[in-house]
């Protein structure tokens, strides 16, 4: 049966969609239950509808008071990792998400365009890289929620406007919003190895905690040097439930420039400018793509560089006596071992594994490897068992 939906009932889900409070989501779900026309064909919409306003009314009766609104969006991660793109407003973000993706951001020549994180996904060899469009960064303008998007994804693109004279001031603008989130931003080395050095936006520079220290451990160590105000650090961390009370760590996330609009007339003298005028800060330690969506310059690179920020290495499994499957690689962190990639193949594999022979650049053709003998991107494997 049709729903014959009327336009006041798709403005209200309109609003639903764009909502970016719970409370403007659940004002939209009462609209959406008011308008919607009550017959057999829309019973299933209705029990739907009901269904999200009892879920919302749940979440916030859990919340002790209307301040403690928690960022609500969350976007699946697809693919083999999640980027986000952080920059102040036009600086081109949407631009290069709709030239490296299917995605349909809207472009435009005025700010704050972009109102809700919008992914796409992102062609990298035999890899798909989920890029999420946000919207910009500008001090006191920037939804609350991003901060939850930034920890949850697996890397940031900081996007710098090279075609803008505000260069500086947005730049400084962006650390400073990035700080504020309690994220630390670090370049990805060669190897499965900690961050060499780690970025805040303060201008302070940490040595790597330990060879062997996690990330969580080396932000934790951040956090100390950071916190000049410890009562104001403990109020944030009793803010924010999905940590441990007291002991939520910065985020730390591997991190890349993006230089964009490079083909602006002044976009050379513009980042020397920038580069005298940061001269020590630890942005300039991440490393640079210069982009522009207008001539296509710099997007392979970076395409490149997406890639790496993941962290991520391919191996490829072959049955014994048989080709490998060069298209569907398996995706692992770097540094991952045999007995890992066994069982992320089948849990069975882990279980049962005799030995495994490897093919690939640090290893001779087909040789016969331990069970914790770490990978490298491209290694084809042969497990027996
Ligand atoms: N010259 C130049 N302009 C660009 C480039 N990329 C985007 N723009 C323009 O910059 C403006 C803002 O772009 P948009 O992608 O909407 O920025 P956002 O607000 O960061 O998402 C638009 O007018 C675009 O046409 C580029 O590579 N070169
Ligand atoms: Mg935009």
């Amino acid at each position: 049966m049709p729903a014959n939906l009327t336009p006041d009932y798709h403005a209200a889900e309109r609003r639903f969609r764009e909502a970016e409070t719970p409370d403007a989501k659940l004002a939209a779900l009462h609209e959406m239950m008011a308008t919607i026309p009550k017959h057999k064909g829309t019973e299933k919409m209705q029990g739907d509808i009901k269904r999200r306003i009892a879920k919302l009314k749940q979440a916030s009766e859990r919340k002790s008071g209307a301040a403690r609104q928690k960022p609500f969006w969350h976007v699946e991660r697809e693919g083999a990792g999640q980027i986000v793109l952080l920059g102040p407003p036009n600086s081109g973000k949407s631009a290069i998400l709709r030239e490296l993706s299917r995605a349909e951001p809207e472009v435009a020549d005025f700010p704050f365009t972009t109102r809700v994180p919008l992914p796409g996904m992102v062609s990298y060899e035999n890899v798909q890289i989920q890029l999420l469009d946000l919207p910009p960064l500008a001090p006191g303008r920037t939804p609350p929620w991003i901060r939850g998007l930034v920890k949850a994804a697996d890397a940031v693109l900081v996007v710098l406007d090279l075609g803008s004279d505000e260069l500086l001031d947005q730049t400084e603008g962006l650390l400073a919003e990035i700080d504020g989130y309690r994220v630390d931003l670090y370049p990805v080395q060669g190897g499965p190895e900690v961050p060499q050095a780690i970025v805040t936006a303060t201008g302070q520079v940490s040595a790597p905690a330990t060879e062997a220290a996690p990330a969580a451990e080396a932000g934790a160590a951040r956090r100390q040097v950071l916190a000049q105000d410890e009562d104001e650090v403990r109020a944030e961390d009793e803010d924010e439930d999905e940590d441990d009370a007291g002991a939520a760590p910065r985020a730390l996330k591997p991190a890349a420039v993006v230089g964009a609009k490079c083909d602006d007339a002044d976009a050379v003298f513009r980042l020397e400018l920038l580069r005298e005028s940061l001269a020590g800060s630890p942005l300039l330690r991440l490393p640079l793509v210069e982009v522009s969506t207008l001539d296509g310059r710099g997007l392979d690179k970076l395409r490149r560089r997406m890639f790496e920020l993941l962290e991520i290495i391919r191996v490829y499994t072959r049955a014994p006596g048989k080709k490998p499957d060069f298209e569907t690689p398996f995706v692992l962190p770097r540094g991952s071992t045999v007995i890992e990639a066994a069982s992320q193949v089948h849990k069975d594999f882990a279980r049962d594994l005799k030995f495994a022979r490897v093919w690939g650049a640090k290893v001779f053709d087909g040789q016969m490897v331990p069970r914790d003998h770490i990978l490298q991107d491209g290694d084809v494997i042969e497990f027996h068992v």
